[in-house]
């Protein structure tokens, strides 16, 4: 299951991680947090549902096909996220997996201070893993990232914060910086994450590509998380998985639309 947001152009959101899902075989259901509007150029706007439309959506879905595994993306109201964490709660449901969602790839707020607070107080503690990219982690710690160092101190707080495993995705970064910092050349270029499990930091690595391609890059990645959780993997396996078909989708994007183009999700690549 995903609580998500709506992205109407398919390339994030709710449509991602169904395409996401059903690409590992697994059967999609979503309950929608919020309507966007928007296309590859940019978010406009959005209207979020509220807590009663959030729990009348799930119930009847968990009471008759359950759940294996949830991801959760754009929720971005308070009482939208309270109400997901009573329902994990409620429902003892397993294989949590929170993309704390709070900007579009094209610059837009997805979710406001106050619900970013109740996500760190009320979600972080029943998630199995959260997958912040590093603007995301810098607005959760405030701690400025640029460098590895940088990355490990914003997992320590995130931990103390509740979160038991971190992946801060490093491919806002994966850059000239990260390949200097690590003495590659800049053809050697790395897309590394940074996954925190227990006391282990495991680097999970895969080519940076060089495009523009990357809308719903950070919901196809938690859902592919998730739909492997959901086949019995392990969370190491998973985020190796869900990270090697995130590359393959970037690199066989299709450039679609004026701005930053959908990636290719599809079963295909399996
Ligand atoms: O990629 C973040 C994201 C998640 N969910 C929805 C979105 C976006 C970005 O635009 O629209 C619904």
């Amino acid at each position: 299951m995903t609580i998500a947001g709506v992205d109407p152009s398919g390339g994030a959101g709710v449509i991602a991680d169904v395409k996401t899902f059903f690409a590992f075989g697994c059967f999609p259901t979503a309950v929608i947090a919020s309507i966007t509007f928007q296309n590859t150029t940019a978010v406009f706007g959005s209207e979020d549902q509220t807590a009663g439309s959030i729990r009348a959506q799930a119930e009847p879905v968990i009471n008759d096909l359950g759940v294996d595994a949830l991801k959760t993306g754009m929720l971005s109201t308070r009482e939208i996220i309270v109400e997901t964490a009573k329902l994990i709660t409620e429902y003892t449901m397993k294989n949590i997996v929170v993309d704390p969602v709070v900007r579009s790839t094209s610059g837009y707020d997805l979710i406001d201070n106050a619900a970013l607070r109740a996500m760190i107080e009320q979600l972080f503690p029943l998630a199995d893993i959260i997958t912040p990219n590093i603007p995301e982690a810098e607005r959760i710690t405030g701690i400025a990232i640029e460098s590895e160092d940088d990355i490990v101190n914003a997992a320590l707080l995130m931990r103390d914060m509740g979160a038991r495993n971190i992946l801060i995705k490093g491919g806002h970064f994966g850059s000239e910086k990260e390949a200097a910092n690590a003495g590659r050349s800049n053809e050697a270029r790395m897309a590394t994450d940074h996954l925190f499990i227990g006391g282990e930091h495991h680097r999970i690595e895969a080519p940076y590509i060089e495009t523009t391609a990357t809308h719903g890059t950070g919901c196809t990645l938690a859902a592919a998380i998730a739909a492997n959780l959901a086949l019995g993997k392990d969370l190491l396996e998973s985020v190796k998985i869900a990270k090697d078909f995130v590359h393959q989708a970037i690199k066989t994007a299709p450039m679609l639309g004026k701005g930053h183009s959908p990636i290719n999700v599809q079963p295909i690549l399996l």
